[in-house]
């Protein structure tokens, strides 16, 4: 959340911090302004409420010319959305921009103003500029230790990129909680949350660590790590492309990204199925080897999405590998004094490898005696990556619409190889097999469902205007509801709720009229029958009903039948979430919505 991107540059600055901020704004887009010094060595400030479009517009009018800049798109923790709280934030010659929080700023804030300094907006980073003056004029010292000396002031998170304005010869950037990248340029560098704002500019990256300082020239960087001693950080090369981050035909990313499902779960399988038919994953290697293999418990914490995708694989885990399982929110997980199982092996799932409440439940896990711990993720060098004992990559390729959709079929597909590895080891091989022959033909069903797009667009012309949707489903489609209902929430703003179909008679049938679609996942499964007297029980009260199903029902006046193709039952779960981001989609397009960007939201939640 929140999108740093900043540069020294050769040539002229000021379309290069825009095209940077623009490629951020996945991350926060309730305002975003840009400070640059200009060639008579002003600073040149520019903010405004609203999208990036809206600084590009304020921008357009205006000639400047400088080397040197930085830029911010926000997504609002410390104060309202207003143009006094968008960054840079300034402190006569100090400009910062800053992604996280500072739980101590408001004792900060009191001790500035006492000191004179005087607040101009509510938010924690504008504590940030003044202490930075403050320290630096305090007694004279180099620029990494007035940063040494005012980070150990700071509780909190405080990942930012500092201009002082008395020397603009470099960028100063610190990394405490979230990510920055440098991107190397030649005679030229750069730095952002995320490579995706640098793809264009270069392929030559480096990571910045927790604690690191790093100070940036045009021909020069310098690192220096929490201890303040230099140090050298590692320069990947990145083969991402970037074309593939480019909407092409489609209206919006996530329709994109639900198109591409099919060839990001063949990438996330391609090399890892041997052929003695196990699984290999080439990056799952453990310090105490097998550790997951002799686990006798698996607890698994995540957020969102992902924490849907981990209550999906709990029913795999048990019924498949015979492994007891649990499944927790990572918040809820770091809020409560843990009572660990014996023999318990942690899994995380996030996206980004940057969530912040998933990496807090690592950290907190560390306390617990947990016999290792494991990451999955889309994100190589991300933070749960390298804090992790080990971690798988679910080889999604870049997602950018806010609401996850290849990620979460992709961790899927991860968990079940992950469940078929686990079952062989303990010499379940049947159904290990059978899970990996099954898994060969999901690209192939996920191809086939998503033909059926013009069937789920009539049936969200049906649905578009609702206030209340209900999602059903029994077994391992119950998470699969949830996912679909927190689909529609996150793009439509429809009210969605999901219920395991079971919980229906015990509170939630009240609920039941003809204003309140219910969604009923229901393919051929054992649960088949048991499924197929909730809907007699919602038919009974009038209930308006949608059956998600490869099956026949007697359509009659309030049933409908949304009929998908066949699927085997063991990856049912990944094939019938799509016709539910599917149906998200069109509903969110029907009203208007901006699907990649909805309200309030924003991608990689880097603040807890
Ligand atoms: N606390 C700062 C930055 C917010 C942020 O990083 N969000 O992800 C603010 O409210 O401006």
């Amino acid at each position: 959340m929140c999108g740093i991107f900043a540069a020294i540059t050769q040539r002229n600055i000021m379309n290069i911090l825009i095209d940077g901020i623009k490629k951020l704004e996945y991350r926060g887009y309730d305002s975003s302004g840009l400070a640059i010094i200009d060639h008579d060595n002003n600073m040149v400030r520019i903010r405004c409420i609203g999208k990036v479009d809206e600084l590009i517009r304020k921008i357009q009018k205006k000639k400047i010319l400088g080397h040197i800049g930085v830029a911010h798109t926000r997504w609002a923790t410390h104060g309202k959305i207003s143009k006094a709280n968008t960054h840079p934030h300034v402190s006569k010659n100090i400009i910062v921009v800053h992604n996280g929080t500072i739980e101590n700023y408001s004792v900060l804030r009191i001790f500035l103003q006492k000191k004179g300094y005087i607040f101009y907006s509510d938010t924690d980073t504008e504590a940030i500029a003044h202490l930075l003056h403050w320290e630096q004029n305090k007694k004279k010292e180099s620029i990494e230790q007035v940063i040494q000396n005012s980070i150990k002031q700071l509780y909190g998170n405080y990942s930012m990129v500092v201009i002082d304005k008395n020397n603009p010869t470099r960028l100063i950037a610190a990394r405490s909680g979230s990510p920055l990248v440098i991107g190397l340029g030649i005679e030229e560098n750069f730095i952002a949350s995320d490579q995706i704002a640098l793809l264009n500019l270069t392929k030559r990256f480096i990571y910045l660590e927790e604690g690191d300082i790093a100070i940036i020239k045009k021909k020069e960087i310098n690192i220096f790590n929490k201890k303040n001693f230099k140090i050298k950080r590692k320069e990947t090369i990145s083969n991402i492309k970037y074309k593939s981050i480019k909407k092409g035909k489609y209206s919006y990313y996530m329709e994109k990204e639900i198109y591409e499902q099919p060839a990001s779960i063949r990438n996330t399988l391609k090399n890892r199925v041997q052929k003695n038919n196990t699984i290999y994953f080439s990056e799952l290697q453990f310090k105490k080897k097998n550790l997951l293999y002799y686990a006798e418990h698996i607890q698994m914490v995540a957020c969102g999405t992902s924490y849907h995708a981990a209550m999906v694989s709990r029913y795999w885990f048990e019924a498949f590998a015979k492994i007891p399982c649990d499944v927790e929110i990572a918040s809820e997980f770091s809020s409560r004094k843990i009572a660990i199982r014996k023999k318990s092996f942690l899994i995380t799932l996030s996206q980004s490898g940057e969530t912040a409440d998933t990496l807090s439940a690592l950290r907190y896990s560390k306390k617990f005696g947990y016999l290792g711990n494991l990451t999955i993720c889309n994100m190589e060098g991300s933070s749960l990556v390298k804090e992790s004992d080990s971690y798988i990559l679910t080889r999604a390729g870049i997602e950018i619409g806010v609401a996850s959709t290849k990620s979460f079929t992709t961790q899927l597909t991860v968990l079940l190889m992950l469940v078929a590895q686990i079952a062989h080891f303990k010499k379940e091989n049947k159904i290990a097999e059978k899970i990996i022959e099954t898994l060969h033909i999901l690209p192939q069903r996920i191809e086939e469902v998503l033909k059926k797009n013009e069937l789920i667009k009539n049936i969200a012309k049906k649905l578009s205007n609702k206030k209340n949707i209900l999602f059903l489903g029994r077994g391992e489609q119950y998470p699969i509801a949830m996912e679909g209902a927190l689909k529609l929430k996150e793009i439509s703003y429809i009210h969605a709720e999901a219920y395991a179909a079971g919980e229906l008679k015990h509170g939630p049938l009240a609920l039941i009229d003809k204003n309140i679609p219910v969604i009923i996942i229901a393919p051929k499964n054992s649960l088949l029958e048991k499924i197929k007297k909730n809907i007699k029980e919602i038919y009974s009260r009038e209930g308006v009903i949608y059956i998600f199903s490869d099956q026949e029902f007697n359509v009659e006046k309030n049933i409908h039948l949304v009929k998908l193709p066949y699927i085997e039952e063991l990856i049912a779960p990944i094939f019938y979430i799509v016709p539910l981001q599917l149906l998200a989609y069109y509903i969110a397009l029907n009203k208007g919505k901006n699907i990649d960007q909805p309200r309030h939201l924003a991608k990689s939640v880097t603040v807890e």
